[in-house]
């Protein structure tokens, strides 16, 4: 990550009082990425409708529904078990419209490769969709802002170690980071100059301010014999 990248990506969260907070392990196997807590599967995100509406999609890539399932890949290199772009010079952006507008505590994103597809790079941008000029689905080329989108927070993961990334993008102090019924993200490659820099995302959460207690994934249970 350059100085400069991570400079513009902090004013960008100050003006949108929204805070990127990152983990990542070489190891885990359970997304136990401290400070970001592992992958819910409650989220509102599991009922939001997720879209590719710009960029092309990897032939290997899994099915859009691998990033609201609740679960994680087996491994660290399981393309079908992820979501991935293919390399173009197109804006790679992702929608997930939530059906209603609603106070967000954040959204968490998680990603998952043993080498150039564990960083995750991409710029959040969220809509009410009430703006007269709303775009839903804006193309390349089009500013979102300038179609009733708020730019909300960039990420850059990419300076961590290969493994297990998650960025969580929320409020600042405990407020919410705002109220929302579509967000975006525009996804960059890593960079690899052999055209495998596009990230593995596993799991995207969207973590409501209103509604059932969060229930995240767990490593399964150890039977243990009763104490006699
Ligand atoms: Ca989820």
């Amino acid at each position: 990550m350059s100085a400069l990248f991570s400079m513009s990506a902090q004013l960008l969260a100050a003006e949108s009082k929204a805070k990127v907070t990152v983990g990542n392990s070489r190891e885990d196997i359970w997304f136990k990425l401290d400070p970001v807590p592992a992958p819910a599967i409650n989220d509102a995100a599991t009922t939001g409708v997720f879209a590719v509406v710009s960029g092309r999609v990897d032939p290997n890539s899994g099915a859009l529904d691998v990033l609201k399932d609740g679960k994680i890949p087996g491994g660290n290199d399981e393309p079908r078990s992820n979501f991935f772009f293919s390399n173009s010079d197109e804006a790679n952006r992702l929608t997930i419209d939530l059906g209603k507008a609603m106070p967000l505590r954040g959204i968490a994103t998680y990603s998952w490769h043993s080498g150039s597809r564990s960083g995750q790079r991409y710029r959040l941008f969220g809509s009410d969709g009430t703006a007269e000029k709303f775009e839903k689905a804006p193309a390349t080329g089009v500013d979102p802002v300038s179609v009733g989108w708020v730019a909300v927070a960039a990420v850059d993961t990419s300076d961590k170690p290969p493994g297990q990334h998650a960025a969580a993008v929320h409020g600042v102090d405990g407020a919410a980071l705002g109220t929302f019924r579509h967000l975006m993200l525009e996804v960059s490659a890593n960079e690899d100059a052999r055209g495998f820099g596009h990230t593995f995302f596993s799991e995207i959460d969207v973590i409501p301010v209103e509604g059932p207690e969060i229930v995240r994934i767990e490593p399964p249970k150890r039977w243990s014999a009763p104490e006699s």
